[in-house]
């Protein structure tokens, strides 16, 4: 399998991040790809290519073209603004306020444009995303055009929280919907979106939530407690003619392996049945039980069982790196997940 390794990455670098009213270290930081690398590197899994420059065009079929102008130029707003540091969000248009009319004052935008405080923006956030992207869709051609089983996105900041005209949980550009919209734009007819992640992808849910033609199915911790809190749960069925095209499988945080495998092979059933083209991984590994921020307990067994599952389900299959916080450990669980999924010891 190849991967695609977004080298920009590094240019998206928080120190710090807002938890409980104080700033924390952050967690979302450059180390997790270096880890990822090097363990890519040693794996022999395959080739670790460059991303091709696919314009901004792509990005656009799903985000705001306001909101990505919004993150291109929002660190330089910062600054001259007065801000210092990190850029963090501190006002949200939530329910009884307008979000159809773009304030001008920067602070404003900054909440019209996001869903919480704990995603910092640094001044390379837009590159680093904006490669994620192109990283994502070069992964995507090696599928299309070049007719390969499956290859690994390496990139970072990750992107299944961030909606089309927002950003939030460390996501700022969403990679696996870029990618589904583009491979539909390409022509394969039916997109599914697996998200192992142990959050719930709410920006991509959103996105596709009354289409047909993407299926998501998320296994995530219960958003009762678990980030981000206002969307997963199970009722969350589609609407309109995506009514019966999105499937959530909410566990308790603390849950077993073998609760979480029930879930996702009931996720694998559905996606089969739907009888997609191609799969999307959204491939978060924040669901070790290692992981500093989340409460599931899968370990190097259960990341290559996952692969091995994956891989029954027949389809051309892209990974795109989501969440992981267990830095060290995370090149280790992205390469089970991909050696289980090649039958590789
Ligand atoms: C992509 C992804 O995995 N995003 C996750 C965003 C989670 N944001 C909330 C983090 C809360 C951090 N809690 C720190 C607890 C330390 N004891
Ligand atoms: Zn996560």
């Amino acid at each position: 399998m190849r991967s695609i390794y977004n080298g920009h990455h590094g240019a998206h670098a928080a120190s710090k991040e807002f938890f409980r009213g104080r700033l924390v270290d952050a967690f979302e930081v450059p180390a997790r790809a270096d880890y990822v690398l090097k363990a890519l590197q040693a794996s022999g899994l395959g080739e670790i290519l460059p991303p091709v420059d696919h314009g901004r065009a792509p990005l656009e079929r799903v985000h705001a073209p306001a909101y990505l102008r919004f993150i291109e130029g929002a660190y330089a707003e910062w600054l001259a603004t007065g801000g210092e540091g990190e850029a963090f969000p501190a006002v949200w248009p939530v329910r009884s306020l307008r979000s159809d009319v773009e304030p001008k004052s920067f602070a404003a935008r900054m909440g019209l444009y996001s869903m919480d405080s704990g995603s910092p923006l640094t001044a390379g956030t837009w590159e680093a995303a904006y490669w994620g992207a192109q990283a994502t869709l070069t992964g995507l051609n090696l599928l299309l055009k070049d007719a390969e089983r499956s290859a690994y996105v390496l990139t970072r900041p990750p992107g299944h929280h961030a909606g089309a005209d927002f950003f939030g949980g460390y996501c700022f550009i969403n990679n696996a919907a870029v990618a589904a919209q583009a491979a539909r734009d390409a022509g394969v007819e039916r997109v599914a979106i697996l998200d192992v992640d142990y959050h719930h992808g709410n920006g991509t849910q959103a996105i596709f939530y009354e289409r047909a033609d993407v299926f998501y199915a998320s296994i995530h911790g219960d958003p009762q407690t678990e980030f981000p809190f206002f969307l997963g749960h199970a009722d969350e069925r589609g609407a309109g003619a995506g009514m019966g095209f999105n499937a959530n499988f909410p566990l308790p945080a603390g849950s077993s392996n073998e609760l979480w495998f029930e879930a996702f092979e009931k996720a694998l059933d559905q996606l089969n049945a739907y009888a997609p083209g191609l799969l999307i991984v959204s491939l978060g590994v924040d669901t070790y039980g290692g992981d500093p921020i989340s409460h599931f307990k899968l370990d190097r067994p259960e990341f290559r069982r996952m692969g091995q599952a994956l891989r029954s389900m027949q389809l051309p299959t892209l990974f795109v790196q989501e969440g992981g916080y267990a830095t060290e450990a995370i090149g280790h669980n992205v390469v089970a997940v991909l050696q289980g999924f090649e039958d590789l010891s």
